[in-house]
């Protein structure tokens, strides 16, 4: 069973390279990831941007930390070692010295909580938003109602599952190869999915995420942020994206047996073409519903 456990490995990369996103410097890695990619994405959002802007400030900070102590720790356990005949003074306390190393971490603290908060509310900020999404979490798919577009209610609903050809494969004993499920060039083994969410760019759309059964949670890491769909709330938040393609994220709450298998894909297309798209689908919609009311049960 090398192959599989080829596979395997493989996949478990995959994962690794979508839990830390990552950015390459391909336009790909700010889209979708990809494998050995170590950084988080940047995303396709002024969100998603200054959420990662703010992490390498961290990072940032961190290794400038890291060095600087571990150059000092090292200095003095080499140049002053016992061996080299050094003799340890017996004074304890600077008064000068303390002030020091307390205050330069609090300036670090507030250079890094400032952004932070900052960021923290605007993320907060669903108001003027031009298009509602409904999110809803299922074991195990998401329901995606379009509450409302322009004031107006669309009337779009729709189930978003595991799409079929993953779905065939994953099955315990199907022999089949993991690598060869692609949509287009892309390796979309259990990250595609029926029926993608489809949103325009440039556009600020809210989501209200919420769940039918037990917890999930709503990620795209394009988007930069997660959020749990609990049932019995409405959790929100927003993004408005500035680049169209297909963006993929996973439920990341551990939901049940079948938590693996329900991807969401993103659809981000121009706002024209997401209206052709809108009232293709209310037509359809309308049909389906009169038909279901006809009193003389056809349908
Ligand atoms: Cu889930």
């Amino acid at each position: 069973m090398i192959a599989s456990g080829v596979t395997r490995t493989r996949r478990a990369f995959a994962g690794l390279a979508l839990l830390a996103g990552g950015a390459l410097g391909s336009t790909a890695a700010f889209a979708n990831p990809v494998p050995w990619q170590l950084n988080m994405p940047q995303g396709v959002s002024d969100i998603s941007k200054r959420v990662y802007d703010l992490h390498m400030l961290g990072l940032y900070v961190c290794a400038g930390i890291g060095i600087v102590v571990f150059a000092v720790m090292f200095v003095a356990m080499f140049r002053f070692r016992k061996s080299r005949g050094a003799v340890a003074q017996t004074w304890a306390h600077n008064t000068r010295l303390e002030v020091v190393w307390t205050i330069i971490p609090i300036l670090l603290l507030i250079m890094l909580a400032w952004p932070a908060t900052r960021l923290l509310i605007d993320m907060n900020d669903v108001g003027e938003s031009d298009l509602t999404v409904k999110v809803t979490g299922f074991q195990w798919r998401w329901r995606y109602d379009y509450v409302e577009y322009q004031k107006q209610d669309p009337g779009v609903h729709f189930i978003s599952s595991l799409d079929t050809e993953s779905n065939r494969v994953r099955q315990l004993g199907s022999g089949l190869d993991p690598n060869a499920v692609k949509d287009g060039d892309y390796s979309s083994y259990l990250l595609n999915v029926d029926n993608p969410l489809v949103v325009p760019v440039g556009v600020k759309i809210r989501f209200l995420i919420t769940a039918d059964d037990v917890i999930h949670s709503w990620w795209v890491p394009t988007l930069g942020w997660k959020q749990d769909a609990i049932p019995g709330f409405i959790n929100d938040n927003w993004t408005k994206i500035n680049t169209p393609g297909l963006y993929r994220g996973q439920c990341a709450e551990l939901c049940g047996r079948d938590h693996a298998f329900m991807p969401i894909v993103v659809k981000a297309v121009p706002q024209a073409e997401f209206e052709q798209w809108l009232a293709t689908h209310k037509s359809a919609a309308a049909a389906t519903a009169a038909v279901g009311a006809a009193p003389d049960g056809q349908g």
